[in-house]
C-alpha cells in the first residue's frame, strides 16, 4: 500500500510551476529542463502506480529530450514489454502533472488508484536511465525522491540510450538477462553469425569501407565506442561528434534530425565522395545514412530507404527459407514517407504498406499485425517486428537443402540482431551493415533502388494549432473548414504533387509537408500551402 502522507511530504520539495500547463505528448513530457523538476517527480509517482497496476512488473522511466537542444529535457514511461506507455495512461500522466498543489496531487493519486483499479498490494518496480544532458542528475534525484516515497524497488540503469532502456525493461520482465544486450554480447553474437553466414555464401566476402558515425555529441558516442571494439573483425567504425559533456555541443548542427531536416552534412563531417556515413540522434533511437556522390552532391538515405532495404532483404531470405507462404512481410509508414518509397514498396517489392498517424506507438502497433512488420518514420526512427508465429515458423522449419538451412539461420540471426522493442540506432545500423556486407553494396547501390521525390518540411507558428484537425492518417484536414479543398486545388497544379498539414505533437506549431516531381515545383508548392495555412 502507498503512504500518501510520505508522498505529500516528498512532493513539498518539488512544487509545481504555477503558470505551466503540462501535457504528456508523443514523446512524453518535453520542455526546458528547469521546468521539469516537479514533472519528473510526479512521473515517478505514476510509474509506481503503473507498475502496481501491471502486477508489479518493471516499468521504465527514461530521462532524455532526444534531438532537442541541450537546455531541454524530457521524461517518458516505458511499459512492461518495452513499449510506449499505454494511451489511456497518458491522460493520467497529464492530470497528475497539472495537479495544483501537494493536496490536489495526493487526492488525484488516490482517485487514480480507484479509477485505474490499481492493486496496491503489489510491490512496484521501476528501472530508469538517462542521457548525457547536464540537467539529468538533478532530475534523476527528483525521480528517486518519488520512487522512495512510494516504496518502489528501483534499478538505476545509468547513462543509457533510449532503446537500451526499452530493451532492459522487456528483459527484466521476461527473466532474460538484461545484461545481454546491455553488454552487447547477444547483439554481437547475432551480428557475427549473420556476417559469418555472409562469408559462407560468398567465399571471398570483403569488409566494407569504414562507416563514419555522427553521434550528435550524445550518449551514442560512448555506447558505440564500447560496441565497436567487439565488431571490428566485420566492421570498422569511425566516430565523429563524440564531445559528450562539452557545453553547447549536444545536437548542435549535427545528429540525425539536423541531417534529415537540413538535408546536409553535420558539423565536423569531412566526408569525401565514396565514404559511408550515418547520424544518430541525441538518445540514439534514430539513424539516417548519407554519402556524397561523384558530383559532390549530398545524398540522404533516410528511414524510408532503410525500411525499403530491410523489407527487400527479408523478403528474399524468407523466400530462400521456403517460408514465403507462412511469413508475409508488411511495411508501415506515416504521411511523411516519400511518395517514391511507397511506390517502390508497393509496385516493385509488392509488399502491403500501411499508413498511420505520426508517432512511433502508432507504427509499432500497426506493425504487430504483420508476420514481419517493418516500420520506420522518414526521420529514421524504426525497427522490424517478428510475430511469435513467424518466430515459431522459423524455429520449426525443416532444413531440406543447404541454401534453405542457411536462410533459416540468417532469419534467426535477424530476430536477435534487431531490437524489437523500439527503434535503435545501433541495432538498426548493424542490420543495414549486415545487409550491405551481404550484398557487397556501397551506399550509391542501395540508393539506386528508387529516387526520392524532392520534398520539404516547413513549420508554421499559428495562434492556435489545435484548430487543425485531421483524418485519413493525418493526410487530410477536416478543420479549418475549406482549407483542405484549397490545398488540393494547389497540389493539382504540380506533377506528382503531394502536400499535407497537421499540428505537431511535440512543438507549438503546424507542420507543412510537400513533395513534387522537381525541386522547383516542390519549393513553389510548399510556399503556396504555407500561405494558405497562415
Ligand atoms: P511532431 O512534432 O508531432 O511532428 C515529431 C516527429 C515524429 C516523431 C515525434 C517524436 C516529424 C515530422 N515529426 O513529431 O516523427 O518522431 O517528433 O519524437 O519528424
Ligand atoms: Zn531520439
Amino acid at each position: 500500500a502507498f503512504d500518501v502522507q510520505r508522498i505529500a511530504q516528498a512532493s513539498a520539495k518539488h512544487p509545481k510551476e504555477a503558470s505551466i500547463k503540462y501535457a504528456y505528448g508523443t514523446a512524453g513530457f518535453r520542455m526546458k529542463a528547469d521546468l521539469l523538476d516537479c514533472v519528473v517527480f510526479r512521473v515517478g509517482l505514476l510509474a509506481a502506480l503503473r507498475s502496481a497496476k501491471m502486477d508489479g512488473q518493471y516499468i521504465g522511466v527514461m530521462i532524455t529530450a532526444s534531438h532537442n537542444p541541450e537546455e531541454d529535457n524530457g521524461v517518458k514511461l516505458v511499459d512492461p514489454r518495452g513499449e510506449m506507455l499505454q494511451q489511456s495512461w497518458e491522460a493520467y500522466a497529464t492530470s497528475l502533472a497539472n495537479a495544483a498543489d501537494d493536496a490536489a496531487l495526493v487526492k488525484y493519486f488516490e482517485d487514480l488508484i480507484q479509477v485505474a483499479k490499481v492493486d496496491v498490494s503489489k510491490k512496484p518496480k521501476v528501472v530508469y536511465g538517462f542521457d548525457t544532458r547536464p540537467s539529468c542528475p538533478a532530475l534523476v534525484a527528483a525521480l528517486e525522491d518519488a520512487l522512495g516515497a512510494c516504496g518502489v524497488e528501483a534499478i538505476n540503469f545509468g547513462l543509457k540510450t533510449t532503446p537500451q532502456l526499452h530493451y532492459a525493461v522487456r528483459c527484466l520482465n521476461t527473466q532474460n538477462d538484461p545484461m545481454a544486450r546491455y553488454d552487447y554480447g547477444k547483439l554481437i553474437l547475432a551480428c557475427d553469425e549473420l556476417c559469418m553466414l555472409t562469408i559462407v555464401v560468398k567465399a571471398n566476402i570483403k569488409k566494407l569501407s569504414p562507416i563514419h558515425v555522427d553521434c550528435a555529441n550524445g550518449v551514442g558516442a560512448p555506447k558505440l565506442r564500447e560496441l565497436a571494439k567487439y565488431i571490428d573483425d566485420v566492421l570498422d567504425v569511425k566516430i565523429v561528434n563524440d564531445a559528450v559533456g562539452v557545453k553547447g555541443k549536444l545536437n548542435f548542427e549535427c545528429g540525425a534530425d539536423y541531417v534529415k531536416t537540413t538535408q546536409s552534412l553535420p558539423l565536423g563531417s569531412t566526408l569525401q565522395p565514396g565514404n559511408r556515413a550515418c547520424s544518430y540522434d541525441g538518445d540514439a533511437d534514430r539513424i539516417v545514412y548519407y554519402y556524397v556522390d561523384d558530383e559532390s552532391n549530398f545524398r540522404l538515405l533516410d528511414g524510408d530507404k532503410i525500411a525499403s532495404l530491410a523489407a527487400m532483404f527479408i523478403i528474399d531470405v524468407v523466400k530462400a527459407a521456403e517460408l514465403a507462404d507462412q511469413i508475409k512481410v508488411g511495411v508501415v509508414q506515416t504521411a511523411y514517407a516519400n511518395g517514391s518509397s511507397t511506390h517502390y514498396l508497393e509496385k516493385t517489392l509488392k509488399v502491403p504498406v500501411s499508413c498511420v498517424s505520426t508517432g512511433v506507438k502508432h507504427l509499432h502497433h500497426e506493425a504487430e499485425r504483420y508476420d514481419v512488420g517493418v516500420y520506420f518514420e522518414a526521420n529514421g526512427h524504426g525497427t522490424v517486428l517478428f510475430s511469435s508465429a513467424a518466430q515459431q515458423a522459423i524455429r520449426n522449419a525443416e532444413e531440406r537443402t543447404p541454401a534453405q538451412a542457411e536462410a533459416l539461420a540468417q532469419l534467426k540471426a535477424l530476430t536477435e540482431l534487431i531490437n524489437q522493442t523500439v527503434g535503435d540506432a545501433m541495432s538498426d545500423m548493424l542490420l543495414v551493415e549486415a545487409i550491405l556486407a551481404h550484398k557487397q553494396w556501397d551506399l550509391a547501390k542501395w540508393d539506386a533502388a528508387y529516387t526520392d521525390l524532392p520534398n520539404k518540411l516547413a513549420k508554421v507558428i499559428v495562434p492556435n494549432r489545435n484548430k487543425f484537425k485531421t483524418t485519413n492518417a493525418e493526410r487530410q484536414l477536416t478543420e479549418p473548414k475549406d482549407l483542405q479543398a484549397a490545398i488540393d486545388a494547389e497540389v493539382a497544379k504540380y506533377s506528382s504533387g503531394r502536400s499535407f498539414v497537421r499540428a505537431s505533437g511535440t512543438e507549438d506549431a503546424v507542420r507543412v509537408y510537400a513533395e513534387a516531381a522537381s525541386r522547383a515545383e516542390c519549393d513553389e508548392l510548399i510556399v503556396k500551402v504555407v500561405e494558405l495555412v497562415q
